[in-house]
């Protein structure tokens, strides 16, 4: 079947308020916001990938500045309707880009949150239909103003879900404290999307790794993150234990598809486990939670990542996703076609054929079914 013009949706496109902006202004430590002579625009320092670079260039004006350009992309909300009708866009779930409010004090955690998400919110309302949001959450603040947050977010109109990290309330997702927020997140039908920034640790990357620019840590450490973290929610049960709960996960579920069948092998072949009772019959595996409570987006710039994710979950579990404002083109202008936008359609086109009802589904309707994109 061949659809025309159908609606295309961005479930992974990120923002960063102009708020959110001054604090990192205000900060000296990652992540931060800090102007350089040797370069134009304010650089953007977010990963620890990116240290060794930020005090090269700190103590040498002449040595390559460090991060990626603050550009209008990130902060600017008619740049972001631009880059959506460049690209036929037709309806953007903006989410906070990392890494969240994973480095603000607890006592000013919640009301950040408030006003990050009022922001998001009043943002979509002046763009009804064509913007909805994923909120953030202030992850180290007490329980009670998360749960808190969690209430003010499920009242917000354009608010579909949470963008989440890794690291959880600091000791990651398998911390049987985050019970209670999965819980009151699965009651008020909010999907997390989950989203990596810590990577892997530097020294993986060796001694050369300043001469690889971002690619090992964007490339390999942000989707083993995530493949780690869902692991372990997985091993520690959550997935039983909050039923109700539903995860986007970013980069086509990082290397889960890929890896599953070897998680699911090694659980089988573990004394350990097998002596506790945990591989009984009626377990649920991995492939049963990637069906069940897992979406899966589409950022993963090959048709051969795709099918992987697509045989993984179903093709009516993948969304499409471009994680703008990341990645703009290099030698071409930002303001036109980005390459990476392009990659991303074409997997789909190639994996499923293009203009085919799973295309139609990938590209849009998932997203439209998933996160209730019709509720205005
Ligand atoms: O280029 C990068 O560092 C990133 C990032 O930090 N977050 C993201 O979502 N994509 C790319």
């Amino acid at each position: 079947m061949t659809t025309s013009n159908p609606t295309v949706v961005d479930i992974h496109t990120h923002m960063y308020p102009p708020q959110y902006i001054k604090i990192l202004e205000s900060r000296t430590t990652i992540p931060l916001v800090r102007k350089f002579p040797q370069a134009p625009e304010p650089r953007l320092i977010l990963l620890e990938a990116e240290l060794g670079d930020l005090e090269k260039a700190i103590n040498d004006p002449s040595a390559k500045p460090p991060g990626r350009p603050l550009t209008s992309h990130f902060a600017s909300l008619d740049q972001k309707i631009h880059f959506m009708d460049t690209h036929r866009i037709n309806i953007s779930v903006i989410s906070l880009a990392n890494p969240w409010l994973d480095f603000v004090h607890a006592s000013h955690a919640g009301d950040i949150a408030k006003s990050v998400n009022d922001e998001f919110s009043d943002m979509c309302g002046k763009h009804h239909g064509r913007l909805f949001f994923f909120g953030t959450l202030p992850l180290t603040a007490p329980l009670e103003t998360l749960l808190a947050s969690i209430s003010h977010l499920a009242a917000l109109k354009y608010c579909r879900g949470v963008i989440l990290g890794t690291s959880g309330l600091g000791k990651g997702l398998d911390d049987p404290h985050l019970i209670p927020i999965f819980e009151a997140l699965a009651a008020a039908n909010l999907t997390i999307f989950l989203h990596p920034h810590y990577g892997l640790p530097n020294d993986v990357w060796g001694p050369r790794a300043g001469e690889y620019g971002h690619v090992l840590p964007l490339a390999l450490g942000f989707p083993m993150e995530t493949t780690i973290a869902v692991a372990r929610m997985y091993l520690a049960g959550v997935f039983d234990q909050v039923r109700d709960l539903r995860m986007v996960l970013a980069h086509s579920g990082g290397t889960l598809p890929f890896l599953a069948g070897r998680i699911e092998s090694c659980i089988f072949h573990d004394g350990q486990l097998v002596r506790e009772g945990k591989v009984g019959e009626n377990r649920r595996t991995v492939w049963d939670v990637l069906k069940e409570q897992v979406y899966l987006d589409a950022v993963i710039y090959s048709e051969v990542g795709l099918k992987a994710a697509i045989d993984a979950s179903g093709s009516d579990r993948l969304m499409f996703g471009t994680d703008h404002p990341f990645f703009p083109p290099i030698t071409t202008d930002e303001q036109g076609q980005w390459e990476s936008v392009s990659l991303n359609a074409q997997a789909v086109a190639e994996a499923v054929g293009e203009g085919s009802a799973e295309a139609k589904a990938i590209m849009g309707s998932n997203a439209i079914r998933v996160l209730r994109l019709e509720e205005k």
